[in-house]
């Protein structure tokens, strides 16, 4: 049999392995049909040299929000999903996402549909935000999704148009339990963050300095313990997303030395940028608003520093980019804080761009030469094969392995790009107007993009070679715990104690 493609001069990495230079990839038919040496072709095989570089799984890049009405202003799925394949992305999970006066999922998952179907360049997948979890919902609408392929939900435990209370968060744990779906948690403490910004603002401090001042660890914090506290209490394995501070991270660590199921996640925003980088520039005293995200930016280098140890030691399964674009120069993007020149924080939408620079920002870290930080097994875990595993795509996507999907990023070897990449908003596809990583260098780029066997990104030759109908919606079927394991007994409970209620 001949293959459609074999990638030959690789050094393949997976969640595992760094392969010795030269074992050759056979694709046919989109997935990945073997691994080895002279791989039979013919005429039609298309052969892709990738000149002794890395090759690495697509990247699955599981926190993105393309068409979210609250941010009309940033990336639909076109753009979006043409950004994540510039940057070696080829599998986002969206977010379908209901308004609390809501009170059926079905149509909320149907119009995302309607913005996806054949407007994606690379494969998505939908969480579904659950702003309204009535028991309707919870007990004849989630099978359904769960049959339809979204088996992960996000739950906001602060915003006032999204939050849920305690009671509600433990009855969509105790359904995940019993249906198997996965839980996302956004953890911050409303009432805090609340009380705060209504002071700060009263004293006139609304400049977006203050956003991270309004949102201090502390929320961070006492959310994170909480959210464990009642997934232990429920045995129900959660994420908690976009982790900032080292306290709140501590929480996860602990949790996780006692086996319980708690994953985590953490964004390039963390790892890279501080408050600092709220306040104005000269030119203009606004523009600290192109950083305001939720969490905040820390203030402390020690933050990062931990958010880096996290990466390294285990304790983050995922690392994705939430990205959550709203263009910054636009009356409904983030200038939405600026009316009459007054500026306002709490008026501008949260998030940052960040879908097509997170696979090469990490990747810069990644190796074993002196300014590494984690392995490159390390990396492709974060970045494809654990949230692949986490979010029910295991055994499609996230490794280079016979049966999988044939999504594949091909780097760069490292004496082609001696000087490394500036990153540039001008050589960005996101539908925004800024990245706040400008002029960052990056050691590494995607030099080609390879979805399901298809060329769909060459950075030299064309850019964008794929078209807004490659992408299709993948079906997921139930996570896996990736970390830790259900079933443990509660602190200061005794065995079977649960039992009585559960
Ligand atoms: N949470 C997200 O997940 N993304 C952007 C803003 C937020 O609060
Ligand atoms: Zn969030
Ligand atoms: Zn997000």
């Amino acid at each position: 049999m001949a293959f459609d493609l074999v990638v030959v001069n690789g050094i393949i990495v997976t969640a595992s392995d760094v392969l010795p230079l030269g074992i050759e990839i056979g694709i046919k038919d989109g997935k990945i049909s073997c691994l080895g040496s002279s791989l039979p072709r013919d005429a039609n095989t298309q052969i892709i040299d990738a000149k002794g570089a890395y090759v690495t799984p697509g990247g699955v890049d599981s926190h993105v929000h393309f068409a979210q009405d609250n941010c009309p202003t940033g990336d639909d799925f076109t753009t979006g999903s043409r950004s994540a394949i510039a940057g070696g992305t080829t599998t986002v999970l969206a977010f379908a996402s209901q308004e609390k006066s809501e009170t059926s999922v079905i149509p909320v998952v149907e119009e995302y549909h309607t913005k996806a179907t054949n407007q994606s360049y690379c494969d998505y997948g939908f969480h579904l935000i659950l702003t309204n979890p009535t028991p309707e919902i919870m007990q004849k609408e989630m099978p359904l999704m769960i049959e339809q392929g979204i088996t992960s939900v996000k739950l906001y435990m602060t915003y006032e148009p999204m939050k849920l209370g305690d009671s509600e968060l433990l009855e969509v744990l105790m359904s995940a339990r019993s249906l198997g779906f996965t839980t996302m948690v956004h953890a911050e403490n409303s009432d805090i963050i609340s009380l705060i910004t209504d002071r700060l603002e009263a004293a006139g401090h609304t400049d977006p300095y203050f956003h991270a001042i309004s949102r201090p660890q502390i929320a961070e914090n006492e959310a994170t313990y909480r959210i464990i506290s009642l997934a232990e209490l429920t045995d129900s394995p959660i994420l908690i997303v976009h982790m900032s501070s080292e306290i709140a991270v501590k929480h996860v660590r602990k949790a996780q030395t006692r086996m319980l199921p708690i994953h985590a996640e953490t964004c390039p925003q963390y790892l890279f940028l501080l408050s600092e980088r709220l306040k104005g520039s000269h030119h203009d005293a606004f523009e600290g608003a192109k950083c305001v995200c939720s969490p905040p930016l820390r203030h402390d280098p020690k933050d990062l520093e931990a958010m880096w140890r996290g990466i390294a030691n285990g304790t983050f399964t995922t690392f994705s980019s939430d990205h959550a674009p709203s263009s910054y120069d636009h009356p409904n993007g983030k200038k939405l804080g600026l009316k009459s020149g007054i500026m306002r924080y709490r008026d501008i939408p949260n998030g940052v761009p960040g879908v097509e620079t997170r696979l090469p920002l990490l990747f810069s870290y990644a190796g074993s030469d002196k300014d590494s930080r984690l392995g490159l097994q390390r990396f492709v875990q974060l970045t494809s094969s654990d949230p692949a595993k986490l979010y029910g795509l295991d055994g499609t996507k996230g490794n280079i392995a016979p049966g999988y999907d044939a999504d594949l990023v091909i780097w760069y070897p490292e004496e082609d790009l001696k000087d490394g990449v500036n990153i540039e908003q001008k050589m960005l596809h996101h539908g925004v107007d800024y990245t706040p990583y400008e002029g960052m260098k990056v050691k590494n780029w995607p030099r080609y993009t390879i979805l399901r066997g298809k060329k769909v990104w060459d950075r030299d030759n064309g850019g964008i070679l794929g078209g807004m109908s490659d992408g299709k919606f993948l079906k997921r079927g139930k996570g896996k715990i990736v970390v830790g394991k259900t079933g443990g007994e509660v602190n200061g409970m005794l065995a079977g104690e649960r039992d009585y209620w559960v």
